[in-house]
């Protein structure tokens, strides 16, 4: 597939384009700013119809890209508001198609007014998502830069704005079609083998050898890509960190200290905590979900056991564990360790609590290969920089890449089966039955270019599509 510079795809999905009934031939128009009053509002339109619905609103096309300033009137004739109005003529525009944006003063009534009378005129509401559906179907966008858009716009976070906007100038996308591209070559030169096998076996074993070799090198890369797009769905989604320990520890105090806000019940009665508590945090660029849970110990009561449960279970899905005990009662903390270790594993970090009860300063400190541990007060949010720094190193440590790509569990499923499918234990593997090699090599070749929509249902872009906003 030919790729130009800016990384759109052409020749896109030859499956969907030559099915012409799924070509849209609406007119769409719907809101692109957020409800709710502001200083403008932007509604856009879409469609064939686009250059001649905006005339009879506003009296006449403006010149293409020229913003101009028009009145706008209702189906009645009376002026609804005075804006700028943009003209984007096919396929030079977002959509592919012709395109135009009406900005005008920020006033729900005046974009439900404006709205309704681009729909007396012909156009229809369109579906969210409807707009990057439409680039993606007219080969502007493929399939992963649609749902980085997507992503872009949500994303809360400067390293996961960073992924987002990897993916969607096509660096995830250039990549995945290039391994694919290369995938066919093996796979086409195995096939030729299969198919003139009078050559000698030791011209076979070589022919063998050199696949072999570059189906590994392929391999090596499908694994680095996965790891990059591993690294961006973690942006995308946040990382969990869980405060667990005993009753008491301190865990509420600390998650409203870290996290700014007075979130947490805190109080001197131990069982405070019945559920899991969340809060958002942004630690250097990383989005984190800081989860309080309630204390672990042998509960009698029923409520109090449910939330026990849901504390093991947020430890069990956690990227990181903050073990928090208080330094008054190292007991519980060696009994609530031996409980959490075999849990949390390496992703655990020992939080020295109230160290102000028995006089000692913050400090980190780590004995053998046991875990960090970090002394602190969180009442008086003592000791607090030094534990940030090791949450973000124990996170970064995780899956830190210099290009994480903006990836959704449906990325991850098909770069984790291409890897899969093109490994082989060795040569010999590899060539027992190239046949059947050679039908792993389709397969992942296969599900690699599902990733940029080259095969895709129409289920799935229905689904990806639908989640997108209102407008986008
Ligand atoms: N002296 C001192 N007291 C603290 C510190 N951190 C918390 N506390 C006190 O310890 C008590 C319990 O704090 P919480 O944050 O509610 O403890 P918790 O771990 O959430 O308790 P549960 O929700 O009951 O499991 C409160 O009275 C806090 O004010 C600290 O660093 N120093
Ligand atoms: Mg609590």
């Amino acid at each position: 597939m030919d790729r130009d510079a800016g990384g759109r795809a052409q020749g896109l999905k030859p499956a969907l384009v030559a099915d012409t009934s799924r070509v849209p031939v609406s007119t769409i128009a719907a809101m692109a700013t957020p409800p709710g009053p502001g200083a403008i509002g932007i509604v856009r339109l879409s469609g064939p119809e686009s250059a001649r619905i905006t005339r009879d609103v506003v009296g006449r096309v403006p010149l293409a890209r020229l913003a101009t300033l028009l009145p706008m009137y209702r189906a009645n004739g009376t002026v609804l508001d005075r804006g700028l109005v943009l003209y984007f003529p096919g396929p030079a525009s977002y959509t592919g198609e012709d395109m135009v944006e009406f900005h005008t003063h920020g006033s729900p009534a005046i974009l439900a007014a404006l709205l309704q009378s681009l729909y007396a005129r012909g156009a229809s509401p369109a579906r969210p998502g409807e707009f990057t559906e439409r680039a993606f179907l007219n080969g502007k966008l493929d399939l992963l830069q649609a749902e980085a858009v997507a992503d872009l716009i949500s994303s809360s976070t400067e390293q996961a704005l960073k992924a987002a906007n990897l993916a969607m100038a096509g660096h995830f996308s250039r990549a995945a079609a290039s391994i694919a591209e290369r995938l066919v070559e093996v796979r086409a030169l195995l096939e030729a083998g299969i198919d003139f096998s009078d050559e000698s076996a030791v011209e076979d074993a070589h022919h063998l050898e050199s696949l072999h070799a570059q189906t590994t090198q392929i391999q090596t890369e499908i694994s680095e890509l996965l790891r990059n797009a591993r690294h961006g769905a973690q942006l995308a989604r946040g990382q969990r960190v869980v405060l667990c320990g005993s009753p008491n520890a301190g865990k509420s105090t600390l998650m409203n200290a870290l996290s700014g806000n007075t979130r947490a019940i805190v109080s001197p009665q131990p069982g405070t905590t019945r559920d899991v508590l969340t809060a958002e945090l942004d630690l250097g660029g990383m989005l984190i979900t800081l989860i309080d849970t309630a204390g672990l110990h042998d509960a009698e009561e029923a409520i109090e056991q449910e939330g026990i449960r849901r504390a093991w279970e947020a430890i069990t899905e956690a990227d990181l564990v903050l073990l928090v005990y208080d330094a008054a009662e190292e007991e519980a903390s060696s009994v609530s360790l031996q409980r959490i270790l075999p849990e949390a594993g390496e992703r655990l970090i020992l939080v020295r609590n109230k160290i102000d009860l028995v006089g000692e300063l913050p400090e980190q400190k780590q004995s053998g290969a046991g875990p960090i541990e970090i002394a602190i007060t969180a009442r008086n949010e003592q000791g607090l920089d030094i534990l940030r720094e090791n949450m973000r190193r124990a996170l970064v440590r995780e899956a830190e890449t210099d290009t994480p790509l903006l990836a959704r569990e449906r990325h991850l499923r098909a770069l984790m089966e291409a890897e899969s499918l093109v490994g082989f234990s060795d040569r010999e593997e590899f060539g027992a039955d190239v046949v059947e090699t050679a039908e792993r090599l389709r397969l992942a070749h296969r599900a690699l270019r599902e990733l940029t929509g080259d095969f895709t249902s129409e289920d799935l872009l229905g689904e990806i599509f639908g989640r997108f906003c209102i407008g986008k």
